[in-house]
């Protein structure tokens, strides 16, 4: 492709809402998993495609997942069943599983303005204190 024809079909994937330059802005929201807290850097995001990088940077061997509902309620009063978030109550966005420690994995998502938790669902890690809330702003 010349630089003309790259250049007319660019404004064409812009025309047609293919590249929307407002929305364009990609966010990365670095996750660090450790066997008592869930920490975000940053801790919120504007709508719209949103990237979690995960490391699992627990001290032990522990495997760790990273799931992300979308939900109002304190991500320290979800419902909880033998060690488990009962996870069928929430909308589910998308997970990270199967962590190992020192690893990371990626996870982008489609986010929509609201409030969402974050959380690992190992049995007991929940209770563990791996939750934290997530805002996405407008
Ligand atoms: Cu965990």
């Amino acid at each position: 492709m010349n630089d003309r024809s790259h250049t007319v079909f660019v404004l064409a994937a812009v025309a047609l809402g293919v590249v929307p330059l407002s929305s364009y802005a990609d966010q990365t929201i670095h996750v660090k998993l450790s066997d008592n807290m869930i920490q975000l850097d940053p801790g919120t995001a504007k709508a719209g495609r949103v990237t979690f990088e995960v490391n699992n940077a627990a001290n032990g061997k522990t495997e760790h997942e990273f799931v992300v509902l979308r939900t109002d309620l304190d991500d320290a009063h979800l419902p909880v069943d033998k060690g488990l978030v009962t996870e069928s109550r929430f909308r589910k966005m998308g997970e990270v599983e199967d962590l190992a420690q020192g690893s990371t994995k990626r996870l982008s998502l489609k986010l929509a303005p609201g409030r969402y938790v974050l959380i690992c669902n190992r049995p007991g890690h929940y209770e563990m204190g791996m939750h934290t809330s997530f805002v996405v702003a407008r």
